[in-house]
């Protein structure tokens, strides 16, 4: 069979009958050079053209891509091209933390960070140690214009978990402390407006490194959980995001608002829905689609999109099939249908009973772990345009106080 060039089998109702794995993985057109191409988040080693013995870093983050810290020092390596192994760790709240790690860090904490064979902890101690060997991302973390804004985040950091994080008793108390958020968003506004271009700093920096992981769960969390779309109603913000999207570095490392809205409860210790009527919308929309358009990235869609979810689907479609909690051979053929969707813009029924199967996936799509944002969403897509031909029940519910559902035990290949 010649690439993607197969006869479609149609149904009577010219619906498709599922396409083959066979017919699929001819579809499945994407290659990424995970070691010199694209910061991508499946790499166990990053070279960016150098010679593997030019290797003095080593990075310790957790197997999602989802710790904010590692985040910090992923993006800073990834900018400053540093080559670098990746060590992949279990964060607690996902699965058991591996014993070979609590032996090198007791405490079990991430990031960590070898250089030169030196162990290194905490994420601002890391770039500091960074810095003084391979000199700063533009300014220093201590450099007299980098530490009031580094205090600004962290001033940020706290006004979001106060909102968040802390159930409000009343409906002032809800009010006050969005109050105080967007007053801390004000002063952000304002560093920001204090220069030309996009960024904190005339050029890119040190300090929109620091200000990334935190900036992007906000935005993720508060349209959740709030109704409140930090990008849209900001104007400096917003450009931020944009410049921030203009690096492929950042896009490599970019999560999704489902991605971070799900993950975030079991390590901030719980999210509180405010209730209100925009709230409502957004938490509907990033649950149930649609998608694209959601103002979690705004750079147009790559081409290969389609092809790298299919990719990475089938690369992994044992241990997908495997986890889920339905029967192997009924969820096998609907993945097909929702797949089959996905590459030919078709409608392909998957069997009946299966609805809640495909949006158990749908639900459990990890960006950018499992693949990279638009990818992530076009998958999520197909599976719920193809569950909704089967019916419209739910899968289990996500959990909030652990995320064992996502086990890295589960997918020990990357
Ligand atoms: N102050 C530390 C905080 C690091 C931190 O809180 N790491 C969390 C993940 S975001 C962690 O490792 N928690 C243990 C775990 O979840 O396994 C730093 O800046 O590096």
């Amino acid at each position: 069979m010649d690439d993607g060039n197969f006869e479609l089998p149609m149904t009577a109702s010219m619906t498709l009958a599922p396409l083959s794995w066979t017919e699929l993985e001819t579809l499945a057109h994407f290659q990424l050079d995970t070691v010199n191409g694209p910061t991508n988040a499946q790499a166990r080693l990053r070279l960016f053209g150098r010679p593997e013995s030019e290797v003095r870093v080593t990075l310790y983050r957790d197997n999602h891509a989802w710790c904010p810290y590692c985040q910090k020092i992923w993006l800073w390596l990834e900018e400053k091209q540093i080559p670098y192994r990746i060590e992949k760790v279990t964060m607690f709240c996902y699965g058991q933390k591996e014993s070979w790690y609590k032996r090198k860090v007791p405490s079990g904490m991430l990031p960590a960070l070898e250089l030169d064979g030196r162990l290194i902890t905490e994420s601002d101690d890391i770039l500091m140690a960074l810095e003084q060997v391979f000199g700063p991302l533009g300014w220093g973390m201590t450099d007299p214009r980098v530490m009031p804004l580094r205090q600004l985040e962290r001033l940020l950091f706290r006004a979001w978990c106060t909102w968040l994080c802390y159930p409000a008793r009343s409906a002032g108390e809800e009010r006050r402390s969005r109050e105080q958020f967007v007053a801390v968003v004000a002063q952000v506004e304002e560093a920001l407006g204090r220069t030309p271009g996009p960024y904190f700093l005339e050029e890119f920096s040190t300090v929109d490194v620091v200000f990334t992981p935190y900036v992007e769960r906000m935005n993720a969390s508060l349209y959740y959980y709030k109704g409140y779309s930090l990008r849209e109603e900001n104007p400096h913000l917003a450009a931020w995001f944009d410049g921030m999207e203009s690096r492929p570095t950042y896009r490599g490392t970019q999560s999704d608002f489902h991605t971070h809205a799900h993950d975030l409860p079991p390590q901030m210790g719980g999210c509180y829905e405010n209730g209100e009527p925009q709230m409502l919308l957004s938490k509907q929309r990033v649950d149930n689609g649609p998608w694209l358009g959601l103002p979690d990235v705004t750079y147009l869609e790559p081409e290969t999109s389609r092809a790298e979810a299919l990719h990475r689907v089938i690369r992994h479609r044992d241990n997908i099939i495997k986890v889920n909690p339905a029967d192997d051979a009924l969820f096998e053929q609907a993945l097909r249908c929702a797949l089959t969707h996905m590459m030919t813009g078709q409608l392909c029924p998957p069997p009946p009973g299966s609805d809640t199967a495909l949006r158990y996936l749908r639900d459990r799509i990890n960006g950018p772990r499992d693949m990279s944002i638009y990818a992530a969403k076009r998958l999520r897509e197909s599976l719920e345009k193809t569950a909704a031909l089967a019916g419209d029940r739910q899968g289990a519910p996500i959990p909030v106080r652990h995320r064992r559902d996502q086990d890295p035990a589960n997918f020990a290949r990357n």
